[in-house]
């Protein structure tokens, strides 16, 4: 897979080079690139904001030195991967797990960080009218910019790209995959640790016994910290009736 970033901060993806998704990019699984948006604002103090059209608090970021950064990024992209735009934005639709599994199967992103009060309205118009556009927003609570907010998408994305993670059995039994409940608590060694026992069931070596009591503590760990998320049919009877909004789609 390819990525592309622009923003004004390159520094922030440095972390991207550690850890998994780092040794994915020196195998080559992953072809993550970072362009710093005053190499296409070239004035001399390499300005990239300017104060909103019609008043108000803030800055907005310039649309030009944005439509010459997309345009270097988009004319490097290969003829048939149909590239994909992400501007990270609070007022974007919701990244989910959901999203980074419909995400990893593309061949080229490019991530779109803005800073301050946004971007120039007219780079999103501009770029949707030319290829696929989506504003996405990795919860309700507000950055500074975009660029945390990609690092989420990209190591949520990235990890699910075939060849990153060695043993992709571990990727189903997680939290927001499968039937949507959260993971079930992990223990390991020592058996007692600070007066704390391992619960006897997971040293019992009754592999049904274990199975059964970590769906358990997945039903009940769901209700308690995520009951929206809990599907009509996992419920007791008595919680069945109308939830409103809750679990909606997840019946
Ligand atoms: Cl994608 N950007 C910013 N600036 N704030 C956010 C966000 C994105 N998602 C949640 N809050």
């Amino acid at each position: 897979m390819r990525i592309d970033v622009v923003s004004i901060f390159p520094g922030y993806f440095d972390a991207l080079e550690l850890s998994l998704l780092g040794k994915a990019r020196q195998r080559g699984v992953i072809d993550l690139r970072v362009h710093d948006l005053r190499d296409f604002a070239h004035d001399r103090h390499r300005t990239v904001d300017d104060t909103p059209a019609g008043g108000g608090a803030g800055m907005v970021m310039k649309p030009e030195p944005w439509g010459e950064a997309l345009d270097s990024v988009l004319a490097e992209a290969e003829a048939d991967a149909d590239p994909l735009l992400i501007f990270p934005s609070p007022a974007g639709e919701v990244f989910t797990q959901a999203t980074a599994r419909e995400l990893a199967a593309e061949r080229h992103l490019v991530f779109g960080c803005g800073r301050y009060e946004g971007i120039d309205q007219r780079v999103f118009d501009e770029y949707a009218s030319r290829g696929r556009v989506r504003l996405m927003s990795i919860g309700d609570y507000v950055l500074n910019g975009g660029e945390v907010a990609s690092i989420a998408m990209i190591e949520a994305i990235g990890r699910l790209v075939p060849g990153v993670v060695g043993n992709p059995e571990s990727l189903v039994e997680e939290s927001h995959e499968a039937d949507g409940l959260l993971e079930y608590p992990s223990y390991t060694k020592p058996a007692r640790w600070r007066d704390r026992e391992v619960p006897p069931v997971l040293l019992s070596g009754n592999h049904a016994a274990i199975a059964t009591w970590r769906q358990e503590q997945r039903v009940e760990r769901t209700l308690r910290v995520r009951p929206e998320l809990v599907p009509r049919n996992m419920l007791p009877e008595e919680l069945r009736g109308s939830r409103g909004r809750h679990a909606a789609g997840r019946d």
